[in-house]
């Protein structure tokens, strides 16, 4: 993943210095090309755009709800809450019919000719090499499926600078940016973090499209030093720049091949995200999970198979280990959004970098250009005082 250039002490590359010098709304332009067919995409909105999004916004949660099935006191101990049906049915709609629009504003970049991006309004020289087409074709409908290993074809800075809609969808969709700084998804992350000071880490999308193979377990990195050090009593977990993933599947899905998550409970507390990993079940359960238990409840540590219905949301710690069923070519595409939010480190007081804000958010927050709820959530991708120098969300 490329770096956030407005945390480093000194742009060495001219080119990125120079688009990151001239108005926002030039790299915002340059991040919508015409064929994506966006024009009223959040990132090119002015304040008036905010204010309406805001005065036309209604709760999104049945709080209630959340309420009676969150307890956090399990969520910590287990890494994970499983809050069912919470989402208002209104807001199943609008969200669903968001994330399928996000999905077509992703595939329009796909199927496009990349040569008439203007990439050096991006801070890079185009790319010479290409993506091979029948990758971009099996990528389409889905997330997480252009291969990205370096940047030769230019991937990793049309994902850094949020041209894939998946990454960061809130700049692309305007019912995803409501979602992104609403109340209700701040209170959330209050309940789960227990502070008043939240930081957004980063925003996707996560559709699996009918004949997914699954995803394998992993768990992600916090930073600070905290990751690969063992397990830890409660409350030191707490104290931590924990990350807070929050998994919203408007349509929910079923346990047995439907692209569903799958997760351990207890997992997080031995915050291992360089040993927890595993291609499947049975690796898992042969190697990490063999011979260890809950450190709190004793329990053998096992795999638990989620089943949702609609309009449901798993928080979960970013050290708790999850992965993702496959999903049966006969199935429809299981949609999801991905909305993470940190804390700062208790003791130091510091905030570790997010994972990923586009260059021209965190540029558009650093000259005061947004609302003030998107600005404090930004604080950290800019701030390099909050961050003590720190450029990656990894930094120890
Ligand atoms: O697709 C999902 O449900 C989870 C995806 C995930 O774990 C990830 O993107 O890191
Ligand atoms: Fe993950």
């Amino acid at each position: 993943m490329l770096t956030n250039p407005l945390l480093l002490p000194h742009i060495d590359d001219p080119l990125l210095a120079q688009a990151l010098a001239g108005p926002t709304q030039e790299l915002a332009r340059a991040t919508r090309p015409d064929f994506m067919r966006n024009p009223d995409s959040p990132v090119e909105w002015s304040s008036p755009d905010f204010s309406r999004m805001e005065a036309a916004r209604e709760d999104f949660l049945d709080w209630q709800a959340v309420l009676d099935q969150f307890d956090a006191e399990a969520f910590v101990v287990d890494g994970y809450a499983i809050l069912r049906g919470v989402v208002t049915a209104a807001s199943v709609g609008a969200w669903t019919a968001a994330l399928q629009r996000g999905q077509q504003l992703n595939d329009r970049l796909l199927a496009a000719n990349w040569q008439t991006i203007n990439w050096q309004r991006l801070g890079r020289t185009p790319p010479t090499a290409a993506v091979a087409t029948d990758d971009l074709h099996a990528a389409l409908g889905g997330s997480q499926r252009v291969p990205q290993g370096d940047d030769s074809a230019g991937v990793l800075t049309l994902r850094q600078h949020s041209l894939f809609a998946e990454y960061f969808s809130a700049g692309h969709v305007a019912y995803l940016m409501n979602l992104l700084t609403h109340p209700q998804m701040l209170d959330l992350q209050r309940l789960c973090l227990r502070t008043d000071s939240l930081y957004f880490d980063h925003n996707q999308m996560l559709t699996r499209a009918p004949g997914y193979t699954g995803g394998g377990w992993h768990s992600h990195r916090i930073g600070g030093g905290f990751d690969d050090v063992g397990p830890v009593d409660i409350d030191d977990y707490r104290r931590q720049p924990n990350i807070n993933l929050t998994l919203c599947y408007p349509q929910g899905f079923s346990a047995d091949e439907d692209g569903g998550l799958k997760l351990v409970r207890g997992s997080h507390l031995f915050r291992d995200p360089d040993g927890c990993r595993a291609a499947n079940d049975e690796a898992l359960r042969s190697d990490w999970l063999r011979g260890r238990n809950h450190p709190v409840t004793g329990r053998a540590l096992e795999i638990e198979y989620l089943d949702l219905p609609p309009g449901s949301i798993v928080c979960c710690l970013s050290h708790a280990a999850h992965a993702v069923a496959a999903k049966a070519p006969s199935r429809t595409e299981r949609l999801a959004s991905l909305f993470c939010y940190r804390k700062a480190d208790d003791v130091s007081g510091i905030v570790q970098p997010p994972h990923a804000v586009p260059p021209v958010w965190a540029l558009k927050a650093q000259r005061g250009e947004l609302p003030p709820t998107l600005t404090q959530l930004l604080c950290s991708s800019f701030d390099r005082k909050l961050t003590a120098g720190r450029t990656s969300y990894s930094d120890g």
